[in-house]
């Protein structure tokens, strides 16, 4: 295993070297400091590529290069939802080798002029926990979900009247339909589906559970390209917590999110490591086997060996517009280092000519969201709220043109 590990760290440092001595620009070792980039053609030549491959290969691992298929069925399409002022759709996507299809919930704008923009995000316990709605076909239950969620029960993290009131359409799916958020040896998710034969674990490099979730979200916007009453141009990933960590991972590895929105992230997600504020690699990795890739295990107790921090994965999203948002009350999410991880990201912005964070950290409810990375923290506890979403519409106002 250690030969393996050892293997594996020369061959990310003869690429990086490889790449960096093609271009004549030294590489450095980012750490948990403001990315210092010469120019754009460096940052997409060498940086970039240099970044992406130490996120893929030593914290959220590979996503599969292979295609499984993929049908979509439109199960649904009702008008008069929410009281006359949505469309709710319902699409089954079916994965060749998982029995149960996921359902894909939408909410349109009723009398949309044309394609309207959306927020695609998934949920932690059922599509029915999202809206009292009674009609919301409920997601089936996944092994980690005990009982059957209370239809609604979550529904104060998705107001979906006041999206759709603003011209958005809401896109969400049970993340327990695509990986179980359960740490059982991914018997029940979609990576054996691409195994090698004889293999039976990814491996060290390869996609945990965050990986396959973001994969998931990728898969969603393939069927969001063909359906017409959606402008695929504009479509903002969002996710809260974990699952804002695999928005921001589905942002960096898939340029067709036009936005990528994480509410709370924390560890593993906006905040920045190497602080020892919250919630750390070693603890993360120790609760949560499952989300990341094994190499990841590597920076327990071990973060300044990190190439580069979580700076770099939102800097990633660059030149698209990207927005973290945190709670005063989510120490454990260590807003000061969600702050500072989108503050260090912005230089990358600023050589795209496009305002970035330059500013200290804003009281609570000052939002910043004027440039292309906006930030806010909100006071209270670790959620997503109307608050939260009153800025992330606002923010994508301003990107969208509307
Ligand atoms: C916590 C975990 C965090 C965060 C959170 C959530 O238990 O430590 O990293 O992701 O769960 O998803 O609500």
């Amino acid at each position: 295993m250690k030969r393996y590990i050892t293997t594996l760290l020369l061959l990310l440092a003869s690429a990086v070297c490889g790449r960096a001595q093609e271009s004549g620009v030294i590489v450095p070792k980012y750490g948990s400091e403001p990315l210092k980039i010469n120019s754009v053609e460096e940052w997409e030549q060498v940086h970039r590529p240099v970044i992406m491959n130490f996120f893929e290969q030593e914290v959220y691992g590979l996503m599969p290069e292979g295609q499984v298929g993929i049908t979509y069925e439109v199960l649904s399409e009702t008008k008069g939802a929410l009281e006359g002022r949505a469309i709710r759709k319902e699409v089954a996507m079916k994965i060749a080798g998982i029995d149960t299809p996921i359902i894909i919930l939408m909410y349109l704008p009723a009398n949309a002029k044309g394609p309207v923009p959306a927020f695609l995000g998934m949920n932690f316990k059922g599509n029915h926990q999202t809206h009292t709605d009674p009609d919301i076909t409920p997601s089936p239950n996944a092994p980690v979900t005990k009982g059957d969620p209370e239809r609604g029960a979550a529904s104060r993290r998705w107001p979906m009247e006041y999206i759709v009131e603003n011209g958005y359409a809401v896109v969400t799916f049970n993340r327990d339909n695509v990986d179980p958020d359960e740490d059982d040896g991914f018997k029940n998710s979609v990576h054996p589906l691409f195994y090698a034969e004889g293999q039976t674990y990814p491996k060290a490099n390869e996609w945990g559970t965050i990986g396959a979730w973001a994969w998931s979200l990728s898969r969603v916007m393939d069927y969001l390209v063909t359906d017409k009453a959606i402008d695929s141009n504009k479509v903002a990933v969002i996710g809260h917590s974990r699952l804002g960590k695999t928005a921001l991972w589905a942002g960096a590895t898939d340029t067709r999110f036009a936005i990528a929105i994480s509410n709370n992230s924390g560890c593993g997600g906006a905040a920045l490591s190497n602080r020892e504020v919250g919630e750390s690699v070693e603890v993360i990795n120790r609760a949560f086997p499952h989300w990341f890739c094994d190499n990841y295990n590597k920076y327990r107790n071990n973060e300044e060996a990190l190439l580069v921090d979580q700076q770099g994965l939102i800097a990633l999203m660059a030149p698209r517009p990207v927005y973290v948002a945190s709670a005063t009350l989510d120490q454990w999410a260590d807003p000061e280092g969600e702050y500072l991880s989108a503050l260090y990201a912005s230089p990358v912005y600023e050589l795209y000519g496009l305002q970035g964070l330059t500013t200290p950290m804003p009281a609570p409810e000052q939002p910043m969201n004027s440039g292309h990375v906006g930030y806010h923290l909100r006071s209270g506890k670790h959620d997503i709220l109307i608050y939260d979403w009153q800025q992330y519409i606002d923010f994508a106002n301003r990107h969208f043109g509307k």
